[in-house]
């Protein structure tokens, strides 16, 4: 028998790290309101429109260089396509207006909504920003504050029935490293998903459109997300697909390079490659990537070691 969480809240981070296969816990797939369909496990490209962002900024603020970017990782594979106009990065973050993010993001969602095949989603912590995401092409909205936020945003959620993340933090995008404290950071990160699932639910939010995601990185030290990524199958559990955003982290830098060394770009690509493998085969069902082209194949790989490939496999 699985263990509740609550039950595991006793358990060691050694006793956790347990990696076997969670098929029975794993979820096939996402329908989207308009009928789409995202098959799990599944990629999500990351386009930060940005000036800032920790491992892109500045790259695509260009609306031409971040449409073409935005192809470029549906190409290679991607299952939907994350646009994102305001920095979380965990030092030094600028909080944005709402009239900033708009500007940033709408003019490439409004561009890839007539290109893209795949679903793009949205990431703010704006109902302002998702609404006119929403009307321009988006099927999901990714809300770094679970819908804490903006009081509109549940609302927002539950009446277009569009797909939502909702994710785990502390504090805001740019102080969010502050809280970093907890008496057990599995435990109370389970159960606040478990309390933000079911206020979205109450809601009217459709449950079946739920994701669920732990934040690695934000209010989190590089322990806690290695508890977190340990214990995923403790957030299989609730009964939602889990997202697992690791890529190009600091902890991931910094635990790839090792004790001595300074992390460098293969730290950091085998290093997300490896979280995403292991994500896959605790159960997670989307990975949100940088580099997708590298990830398609390593969730391909583990899909397939674990029983969870869906062979023939075309989202969107
Ligand atoms: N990480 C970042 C931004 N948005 N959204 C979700 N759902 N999960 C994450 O882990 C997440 C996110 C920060 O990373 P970036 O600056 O590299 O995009």
């Amino acid at each position: 028998m699985r263990r509740s969480p609550i039950q595991a809240k006793s358990k060691s981070f050694s006793d956790r790290a347990d990696h076997r296969p969670s098929h029975r816990l794993s979820f096939s797939n996402l329908k989207l309101a308009d009928g789409r369909v995202i098959k799990f496990p599944a990629v999500m490209g990351v386009l930060n429109v940005t000036p800032d962002s920790f491992s892109d900024g500045g790259r695509f603020l260009d609306p031409d260089r971040a449409v073409e970017h935005a192809l470029a990782m549906e190409a290679a594979g991607a299952d939907v396509i994350d646009v994102g106009g305001e920095s979380t990065r965990p030092v030094g973050a600028v909080e944005v207006s709402v009239e900033e993010e708009l500007a940033r993001v709408t003019p490439v969602i409004e561009r890839l909504g007539k290109r893209l095949c795949v679903p793009i989603s949205i990431d703010t912590r704006r109902a302002e920003v998702a609404h006119v995401a929403l009307e321009s092409g988006a099927a999901i909205i990714n809300d770094i504050a679970a819908l804490e936020h903006d009081p509109e945003m549940a609302p927002l959620v539950a009446r277009t029935k569009c797909a939502v993340v909702l994710m785990h933090m502390r504090g805001g995008p740019a102080n969010h490293i502050a809280f970093a404290r907890y008496r057990d950071v599995v435990c109370e990160v389970v159960e606040y998903l478990a309390a933000r699932a079911r206020f979205a639910v109450e809601a009217g939010v459709v449950r079946s459109r739920i994701i669920i995601d732990p934040g690695l990185g934000f209010a989190k030290t590089a322990q806690h997300n290695l508890q977190l990524l340990a214990a995923l199958p403790d957030l299989c559990a609730l009964g939602y697909p889990v997202l697992v955003g690791a890529s190009r982290k600091t902890f991931v830098a910094r635990t790839a390079a090792g004790a001595a060394g300074m992390a460098d770009e293969r730290d950091l690509e085998f290093g997300t490659a490896a979280v995403n493998a292991l994500a896959v085969a605790a159960g997670a069902s989307i990975v949100r990537v940088h580099d997708a082209g590298a990830a398609v194949a390593v969730v391909r790989m583990a899909a397939a070691m674990t029983g969870r490939d869906q062979r023939f496999r075309r989202n969107a």
